[in-house]
């Protein structure tokens, strides 16, 4: 524990509210107070397509917000979190991680709920940068010369579980590994974006560009052909060159096409055993510049995410999202098996920011590169923009450029550029520059 006492780091007060996150469901939102007056406040995100192994969020069950209301996870906030960690310095973000842990006392957090625990982990971390009048992501990795910005994975065209369309694959996305700074990079996603928009209302009407819950639009497609062909037009139309200035990637998100009891997939009105998806994916790589895929099986087929990145894992990356659910555990199995080359980080899969970090950590020193992510539920919070810089992991998805909750991280990473100049870099064409930027977090304390 930190213990020169200093009033502007210890811990004051703990607020907690229900507000509500960007599809209007509850979520939970914290303050912490440090008796300097300072304020940390941070909130929480929520899936829709959630990996059975996730921490759990804890909701009401009862009349109000047909169920979904947060109200047991503030109360757990204030009456039993906010007294253990009155008095305590926020600086000491791995001791107060472990003692949620402990106060919690369950392997998936279902006592207090992922989300009260996340939410005041966050904020902690918030607090102590703000107290040390530094930005987050600097306060997480002080020890860094030079910050490698991210790579946005824009999610342009929604499908599975994320829209009201056929398409089986959930997300579709766009991946300016050509531009030279992050802010080049937001604005190529946006105006494919623009030009898929034109695309899209010219060949399908008006219905075809409703969004998705990420921003995305939702057009009235059924096959992932489609969607793929969309993507390359609208980079080419934009001026860009498909492959170079800008690449492709899926999220499958597999488990919500998947068949338990035939243990096949459902996609393109086919049928397909895991085979014969691996292939699917073999042969949509050959005629695509998809760079990377994330899920492209349910989430406890182990061996067929490592049959595919055997296959095809020294060109593309494969990313284990609900495969892993930021749990070290599975993330070490999958490593073991050779499962993917790439770990999805959520921090609310696993609900606090020590454990993320640790995850992300074991990610690294196995040679897999991290994403970042944002949920298909989000808030204003833009906690994840600043953890991707501090960790330069090199990429970062947060869905369309579109839609306040997205572009709220994206409007970070700007920030965040603009503020490092030259000590800011982005990874032009590549996903394992990362590498160069591996080391310790002083806030992990060695671990
Ligand atoms: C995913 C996420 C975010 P959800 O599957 O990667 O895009 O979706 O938050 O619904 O799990
Ligand atoms: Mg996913």
């Amino acid at each position: 524990m930190t213990d020169v006492s200093d009033d502007r780091f210890i811990i004051a007060d703990i607020k907690a509210r229900e507000i509500l996150d960007s599809r209007g469901n509850p979520t939970v939102e914290v303050d912490v107070i440090t008796k300097g007056g300072v304020q940390g406040r941070a909130s929480v995100p929520s899936g829709a397509s959630r990996g059975v192994h996730e921490a759990v969020e804890i909701r009401d069950g009862d009349y109000r917000f047909k169920g979904k209301g947060v109200l047991r996870a503030v109360k757990n906030v204030i009456e039993i979190i906010k007294p253990a960690l009155i008095g305590i310095d926020v600086r000491n973000q791995y001791e107060i991680d472990m003692k949620l842990v402990e106060l919690d006392g369950t392997p998936n957090k279902s006592k207090l709920g992922a989300n009260a625990i996340l939410a005041v982990s966050l904020a902690i971390a918030k607090a102590a940068a703000m107290a040390s009048s530094i930005p987050l992501y600097k306060y997480l990795a002080p020890n860094r010369e030079k910050y490698l910005m991210p790579i946005p994975f824009q999610n342009v065209i929604n499908g599975g579980k994320h829209a009201g369309n056929e398409l089986a694959i959930q997300e579709f996305m766009i991946v300016p590994i050509g531009a030279n700074t992050f802010k080049e990079a937001l604005r190529y996603c946006a105006e494919v974006y623009y030009t898929l928009r034109d695309l899209l209302l010219r060949k399908y009407g008006k219905n075809a560009i409703n969004v998705g819950d990420e921003g995305g639009f939702a057009p009235p497609l059924r096959f992932s052909q489609d969607a793929l062909d969309l993507l390359v037009k609208s980079i080419e139309q934009s001026g860009y060159i498909p492959g170079k200035d800008l690449a492709l990637a899926i999220d499958a998100a597999a488990s919500e096409f998947f068949n338990e009891k035939s243990g096949t997939y459902t996609i393109d009105d086919r049928t397909l055993t895991p085979c014969d998806l691996r292939d699917y994916y073999v042969e949509l790589v050959k005629t695509y510049p998809i760079i990377s895929i994330e899920d492209p099986f349910q989430q406890e087929d182990f061996e067929g995410f490592a049959s595919l990145t055997k296959k095809i894992g020294d060109k593309v990356q494969i990313v284990g999202d609900d495969l892993f659910t930021t749990n070290p555990k599975r993330l070490e199995m999958g490593v073991r098996m050779g499962a993917c080359n790439a770990l999805l980080l959520k921090v609310n899969q696993i609900g606090t920011l020590s454990e993320a970090l640790i995850t992300a950590k074991i990610a690294m020193k196995n040679d897999y590169a991290v994403m970042v992510s944002h949920r298909s539920g989000e808030t204003e919070d833009t906690f994840i923009a600043d953890l991707a810089v501090a960790l330069c992991t090199g990429q970062i998805k947060a869905g369309a450029p579109a839609r306040g909750e997205r572009t709220a991280k994206y409007n970070q990473l700007l920030r965040i550029e603009e503020e490092l100049g030259s000590r800011a870099i982005y990874p032009k064409g590549r996903l394992n520059h990362w590498k160069e930027f591996f080391t310790d977090l002083p806030i992990l304390k060695g671990l």
